[in-house]
């Protein structure tokens, strides 16, 4: 069965367009050369009814991507954030996941974008479990990769490019031909970097750590409610290089996304985590993040935008 909603809306450039009308030609620069930025965010289905989490923050990033890609979006960012909030309510979707991707479309091929038009499409569809129905109870098996995320001054890490997938489908069929759910990536320098679609966090004596964006890493908005979070709750927060091994000998792991939300990891490289289960700390995040989420806890921050 497909996960889309194949009787939705698609927002393109401004127009709703049937599900199945929602295309682009073969010549677009974007096919060709991997011209796209994109951002994945979800609405959740709260008491209060549907709301996104950190809308704002997921389109100031798209709107950074596009600055370091010299792409000119052309609209307000206020204008793209009323265009997600169209595209949920006029899809009917109670929760939901979003991807809006803003890309060089139809008129010229060759390296040289600057000929194509900038355009922005956004889809909602219903995503699940990224991991797994049970990687959030559970944890996950997972590996480290042979394959490194991109060096610095190559692929910039910082943009949510399209390009930078390919990247992220090498460490993530590595890891499912392998028979893991996901791998972990070093960078360059062999210090942890991410995971194909996730940030990580190590906790280890009662502290968390996590690498710095310069170790090409995505600045993940999860990642940053995360941290939030953990300040909450008066566990210190280090973001720092981490050496490879630290992730065998840390008590907890988990990784963040706005896919993956929280999930535990349960082994690394057939290396059992701690208990070799959710451990406190991941535990007590995942029930603050979704206390926030389902308006169980005042919304100081912002971070729900109700449709
Ligand atoms: N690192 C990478 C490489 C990444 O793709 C994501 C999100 C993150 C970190 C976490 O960022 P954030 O979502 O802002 O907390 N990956 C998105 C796309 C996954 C996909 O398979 O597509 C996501 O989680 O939506």
């Amino acid at each position: 069965m497909s996960p889309f909603k194949e009787d939705g809306l698609v927002w393109m450039n401004g127009q709703f367009v049937p599900w199945k009308e929602a295309k682009i030609h073969i010549a677009s620069h974007v096919i060709h050369y991997g011209s796209s930025i994109f951002e994945g965010f979800r609405a959740y289905d709260t008491p209060k009814g549907t709301a996104i989490f950190r809308l704002h923050a997921h389109i100031r990033r798209l709107y950074n991507s596009c600055k370091i890609y010299r792409m000119e979006i052309p609209l307000t960012e206020e204008q793209f954030i009323q265009a997600v909030i169209e595209t949920v309510r006029v899809n009917n979707m109670k929760a939901c996941y979003i991807r809006p991707i803003v890309y060089r479309g139809y008129s010229a091929l060759g390296v040289d974008p600057f000929p194509n038009p900038v355009d922005c499409a956004i889809l909602v569809w219903n995503w699940g479990k990224y991991l797994g129905e049970e990687a959030l109870e559970k944890g996950v098996d997972v590996c480290v990769s042979s394959w490194w995320r991109m060096a610095p001054n190559t692929f910039p890490a910082l943009a949510k490019s399209g390009a930078n997938y390919m990247n992220s489908q090498l460490i993530k069929m590595e890891a499912l031909v392998d028979g893991y759910s996901e791998g972990i990536a070093l960078n360059i320098r062999g210090h942890i970097s991410e995971g194909s679609g996730e940030n990580i966090f190590l906790v280890m004596n009662g502290k968390v750590y996590t690498p710095p964006l310069s170790s090409s890493v995505l600045p993940g908005i999860t990642r940053d409610s995360v941290i939030t979070l953990l300040k909450e709750m008066n566990i210190p927060v280090i973001e720092e290089t981490i050496p490879r091994e630290m992730l065998y000998i840390a008590d907890e792991v988990f990784f963040t996304g706005s896919a993956a939300e929280i999930t535990p990891i349960r082994s690394i490289d057939r290396i059992i985590i701690g208990a070799g289960k959710p451990g406190p700390v991941v535990k007590r995040l995942q029930k603050e993040f979704f206390a926030y989420i389902n308006g169980e806890r005042e919304d100081k921050y912002g971070w729900l935008t109700y449709i």
